[in-house]
């Protein structure tokens, strides 16, 4: 059912589908349909097709990716925070952050690639992450926004990925999916406290930091689904077990009701409850500005890719030092 023939076709020729060269291969396939269609979990020893190995490359290292690069636009705000327990708070979710991604970075390793190639692709600019990272924290409010909105679209779209057929990466997802729990609550928190106990201009820079966010976040679930090329085959494969527009769809019927307790006003007119799909209706999401964002071409890309490149030379000597310690005699004693 789920041949190579049917994967997704490859953006250039290497990634073509191949032809099945063995009966062994085809008996190799038959089974690993089988075990999908069973909802068993692929281990990353077993057999598994080219284009599920190199989807899931694509999808976690681009997931790691997203973790590293997200700490940036919160550490902004580290040495600013306005208490000593929002400063522990913030400090925590940061290293959280940096946590996903080394546990991401391992899951995605175990299908073959290197964590230095996983890391070139993204420092040279070839690897996607997450578009919502390329906004900037322009005041306070905006960490509490991107605690209550960006780990609240997180969440609701990590969650099913706890239950992906690869089993490296829905083991990391559970753990991940705790801290990000930590990470949404302490957002709203803040919001609320500013809400409820700030002056007139803290509630306006909620509401602005609001207006801002709003829409890239629902932008973080991806394209719709008409447009979405991976979804199709990665529901096949049960990579993705919820699509795109669904996982929008259910993130803004719960950030609807948390808004009102809030006091806060979602930035679209048009949201409006239809009790027939039993959603809510909302407005027309820009599209044109998510691409150019993922493109290259958001307020803060090249700022986040400098950053990250930067991050990555300055620490070239404790990798070397590491290595050299490694290889020490007495540490390879000691590990024996
Ligand atoms: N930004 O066919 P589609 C976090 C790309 S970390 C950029 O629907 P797919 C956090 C997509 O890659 C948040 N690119 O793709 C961290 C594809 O391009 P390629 C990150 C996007 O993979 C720190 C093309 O558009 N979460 O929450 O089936 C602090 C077509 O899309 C985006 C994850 O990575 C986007 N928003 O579905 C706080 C979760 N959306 O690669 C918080 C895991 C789409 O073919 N990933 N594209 O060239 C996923 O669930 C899926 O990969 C996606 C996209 C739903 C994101």
């Amino acid at each position: 059912m789920y041949t190579q023939a049917m994967d997704t076709v490859g953006k250039d020729a290497a990634d073509a589908p191949k032809a099945l060269r063995s009966t062994e291969e085809l008996a190799l396939q038959q089974r690993f349909d089988a075990r999908i269609d069973a909802g068993e979990f692929i281990e990353a020893k077993d057999w598994m097709p080219d284009n599920y190995r190199k989807t899931l490359t694509r999808q976690i290292s681009q997931h790691a990716h997203s973790e590293f690069v997200g700490m940036l636009p919160e550490g902004n705000w580290i040495s600013r925070a306005p208490t000593l327990k929002r400063k522990a708070i913030l400090l925590a979710k940061v290293q959280d952050e940096g946590g996903h991604g080394l546990y991401l970075y391992a899951a995605a390793e175990t299908l073959g690639q290197s964590r230095d190639q996983l890391l070139d692709a993204l420092h040279s600019g070839k690897a996607k992450y997450s578009s919502i990272f390329n906004y900037p924290t322009l005041t306070w409010a905006d960490i509490g926004v991107i605690g209550w909105l960006v780990d609240g679209a997180a969440i609701m779209n990590q969650v099913p990925i706890c239950r992906c057929s690869f089993a490296p990466y829905a083991r990391a997802m559970v753990r991940i999916c705790r801290e990000e729990s930590f990470h949404q609550r302490q957002g709203f928190d803040a919001l609320l406290t500013m809400m409820t106990r700030g002056t007139a201009a803290q509630q306006a820079m909620v509401q602005d930091a609001v207006n801002r966010w709003w829409w890239p976040s629902i932008q973080m679930f991806g394209p719709p689904d008409d447009q979405s090329p991976n979804s199709a085959q990665s529901m096949r494969w049960g990579i993705k077990r919820i699509s795109n527009d669904e996982l929008r769809a259910k993130f803004i019927d719960a950030t609807v009701a948390q808004a009102q307790l809030l006091g806060v006003t979602l930035p679209d007119p048009e949201l409006k409850w239809n009790e027939e799909r039993g959603h809510h209706d909302h407005g027309a999401i820009d599209w044109s500005e998510f691409w150019r964002v993922v493109g290259g071409d958001g307020p803060c890309n090249r700022e986040r890719l400098a950053a990250r490149v930067k991050a990555w030379d300055d620490g070239a000597w404790v990798r070397e030092a590491a290595m050299v310690h490694a290889r020490k005699p007495s540490t390879q004693a000691q590990a024996a």
